[in-house]
């Protein structure tokens, strides 16, 4: 069975990274529902959750996903770009350890997982504020002699990760907004997503299932008649934290 790795919201959480602040701001409560409603959700697609006990003192370290990528049996486990959020990775590679062999990244590199997507042997990489050039360097390092084509890409200032503009669905296919040039991804099938429902772009394709965020009609509309079953989930509380659906698990 597919493991995913999930972290509890703390309560610190209604302090989290945003960009602009939340109004009305972050109910804690709400986001553990969510929470709680998400892992079910990954349960309903017959994954193995494991959930690692929140830490207090790092507001997002739900966003589990910023902390490792994991490909071929490897898990890189990152130095994530924002400061306050570097000291999630510990109990993540714990977790990780028993399914994975571990890699690690040392300054000057940074990375943020959400900005590496993963298309079949190619590896996606959002040069980002979070993701800088040694941190692209050290991903190549730990996965091109695996196998895997590392494609560097260009992102504007205001796109905190490349998955926030597109997501894996499956080994050949990829959402990714209307706005963002198609040739960036050669030879990917693409689920173009309007730009007025840019946010669901980041959806959680598993099997022949994908997780969309709820309140975006044309983009489940689009999922199924791409052949999909489209299970809708309210993100609305992670949103306020610039996060959604891929950030909050590390799949294995
Ligand atoms: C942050 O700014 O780092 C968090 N508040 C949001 C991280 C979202 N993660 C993701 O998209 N992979």
């Amino acid at each position: 069975m597919k493991i995913a790795i999930a972290r509890k919201v703390p309560a610190s959480f209604a302090s989290a990274l945003c960009a602009v602040p939340p109004d009305p701001p972050i109910d804690v409560t709400r986001a553990r529902e969510q929470h709680a409603e998400y892992r079910g959700a990954l349960e309903s697609c017959g994954l193995d959750v494991r959930t690692i006990a929140a830490d207090e003192t790092t507001p997002d370290c739900c966003f589990v996903e910023d902390t490792a990528v994991v490909a071929g049996g490897v898990a890189l486990v990152t130095r994530p770009g924002a400061v306050e959020r570097r000291a999630e990775t510990g109990p993540v590679a714990k977790a990780l350890a028993d399914h994975a062999e571990l890699a690690h990244m040392e300054a000057p590199a940074t990375l943020d997982g959400g900005d590496c997507m993963r298309v079949g042997t190619t590896i996606f990489v959002g040069k980002s504020l979070r993701t800088n050039e040694a941190g692209i360097a050290r991903l190549a390092e730990v996965f091109a002699p695996r196998g895997f084509t590392i494609v560097p890409v260009a992102l504007p200032a205001n796109v905190l990760h490349l998955k926030c503009i597109c997501a894996p669905l499956g080994a050949d296919r990829i959402t990714l907004v209307e706005s963002a040039p198609r040739d960036t991804f050669p030879g990917v099938e693409v689920v173009r997503i309007p730009e007025a429902e840019s946010y669901a772009a980041n959806v959680l394709a598993i099997g022949d299932r994908v997780l969309v965020a709820q309140g975006f009609p044309r983009t489940a509309e689009l999922l199924a008649s791409a052949g999909y079953r489209v299970v809708t989930l309210d993100t609305g509380e992670f949103r306020k934290a610039d996060g959604a659906l891929t950030c909050l698990s590390v799949l294995l």
